[in-house]
């Protein structure tokens, strides 16, 4: 446990007017805290008990609350922690946190104080914390989904379990390294060497996710792309529900990309408007156009809009845009005529889903399409597995393993023993700041357990 003599309090539920605010104390002087603003002796532990609360200068009482209290260590801190379930009135807590704020040995918390004093007393790794933090924010089911996984441990648990495997190995190196004489295993480095390759394989598979777990986190980037005037602004302004981009008869309206977020099948979205690619004297538009296709080089999916009243003509720039990230949309439907609409319409054998956001048809349709795309590449909401194995969702975290596993790709060509064990020691330090494990000198217990050494 860390020793902070300083107690922390915040409002806990967000400002202004609701029906309950949550006002958190934690450190050591929460029990004294609860019992000046209560004027009675501490609640039985962890059961809800109402208290008048009120200002110990003059009396005055501010509230009529429930309020809990946590003895440490059983508390989300670890330490002392006190909870007042106040009326939601701005007056209410303010007056309160006023009251607490002139209390000796308190002050207000620091953003993320109550998690990192958490982190800090071991009462959850960094990997928990984040996906904590991703919790409160998510905005979509796979967000919340893939952070309550990470907050009950998943992630946290695999890095660890990868990392006693590398102290492990190092530690059996190392007794090899400094004991010679003693009477250990001949093939202790080939088999550390046979180890640290299949721990880099699963490592390498581990990283090669299509960065599902971030795009889940930070939303998929999914930008309109075409020539101007086809109508991909009225079709942001359509799929976002709501009047976002300026439409106009004009060749060249949008300049700036315009992004917007959105929930798609559970999918966080965002949805970039972009103008229209052509070649351009006006400075203005070639700047829009340069942005454009910066947008539609760093996309995870493309909507490459085309129009119908020039179908099936296509310009040679929205020609060069298509891939396999591209799902092609044919609008302005409305005007195609008879003729020019053959059933299944299809361009280099890629599917096209025709719309006319100007009437509203067959947005259902491409919706489908896009969470049929969705799913393919970033896997069903239900299963935040890929095998059995929780998935990256920082780079932080991909930076850490990427590290990890340059560490581990040099020890097969480690000329001396001592070189792979400095190496093993990387790798394991690299994981270890995922999790926020401090490396601590686990490799003499490992020794002494495993080898009983000299008796
Ligand atoms: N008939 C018809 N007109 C449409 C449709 N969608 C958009 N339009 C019209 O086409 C024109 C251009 O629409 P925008 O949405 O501004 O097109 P844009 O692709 O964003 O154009 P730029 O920003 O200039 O690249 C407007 O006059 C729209 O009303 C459609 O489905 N059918
Ligand atoms: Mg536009």
């Amino acid at each position: 446990m860390v020793d902070f003599h300083d107690t922390i309090f915040a409002l806990a539920t967000p400002p202004g007017v609701g029906s309950i605010a949550i006002i958190r104390i934690s450190g050591p002087a929460a029990g004294d805290a609860l019992g000046t603003v209560s004027n009675a002796v501490l609640p039985v532990p962890r059961r809800a008990s109402l208290r008048t609360l009120q200002d110990p200068q003059n009396g005055e009482v501010i509230d009529h609350a429930l309020v809990l209290w946590f003895p440490a260590p059983a508390s989300f801190s670890g330490e002392d922690i006190v909870e007042l379930h106040m009326h939601g009135g701005r007056a209410v807590v303010s007056a309160m946190l006023s009251v607490l704020a002139g209390i000796s040995g308190l002050r207000p918390a620091e953003p993320g104080e109550f998690s990192r004093r958490a982190f800090l007393n071991g009462r959850l790794d960094l990997t928990a914390a984040e996906g904590l933090a991703d919790l409160v924010a998510a905005d979509t089911t796979a967000q919340r989904r893939q952070a309550l996984q990470q907050m009950d441990g998943a992630l946290g648990k695999l890095y660890e379990s990868w990392r006693e495997r590398l102290v492990l190995l190092r530690a059996h190196l190392e007794a090899e390294i400094d004991f010679p004489d003693e009477d250990l295993p001949q093939d202790i480095e080939i088999r550390m060497r046979k180890a640290v390759l299949e721990l880099a394989a699963v490592i390498r598979a581990h990283l090669e996710d299509g960065h599902r777990g971030e795009r889940i986190r930070d939303g998929i980037h999914i930008v309109l792309l075409g020539p101007p005037n086809v109508g991909k602004s009225s079709l942001l302004n359509r799929l976002a529900g709501r009047d976002v981009a300026i439409v106009s008869a004009t060749a060249g309206t949008t300049r700036d990309v315009i992004e917007v977020c959105m929930d798609l099948g559970g999918y966080p979205i965002v949805l970039s408007d972009t103008a229209g690619i052509r070649t351009v004297a006006d400075s203005l538009e070639k700047e829009g156009v340069r942005r454009a296709l910066g947008e539609a080089a760093t996309a995870d999916l493309k909507l490459i809009v085309m129009d119908g009243r020039n179908w099936p003509t296509l310009d040679d720039k929205t020609k060069a845009l298509i891939d396999p990230d591209s799902v092609l949309v044919l609008n302005k439907a409305d005007l195609l005529t008879t003729e020019r609409a053959d059933g299944e319409m299809k361009f280099n054998d890629k599917k096209i889903v025709c719309v006319s956001a100007l009437h509203g048809t067959g947005l259902s349709e491409l919706e489908q399409r896009l969470k049929e795309e969705l799913h393919r590449r970033w896997g069903a909401l239900e299963t935040h597995h890929r095998g059995n194995l929780p998935i990256i969702t920082r780079v932080r975290h991909r930076t850490a393993l990427k590290n990890c596993l340059a560490a581990l790709e040099r020890i097969p060509k480690a000329p001396w023993p001592e070189l792979a064990a400095e190496d093993l020691r990387l790798a394991a330090r690299d994981i270890g700041q995922i999790s926020g494990h401090i490396t601590v000198d686990e490799v003499l217990d490992v020794v002494f357990r495993d080898f009983c050494l000299g008796k």
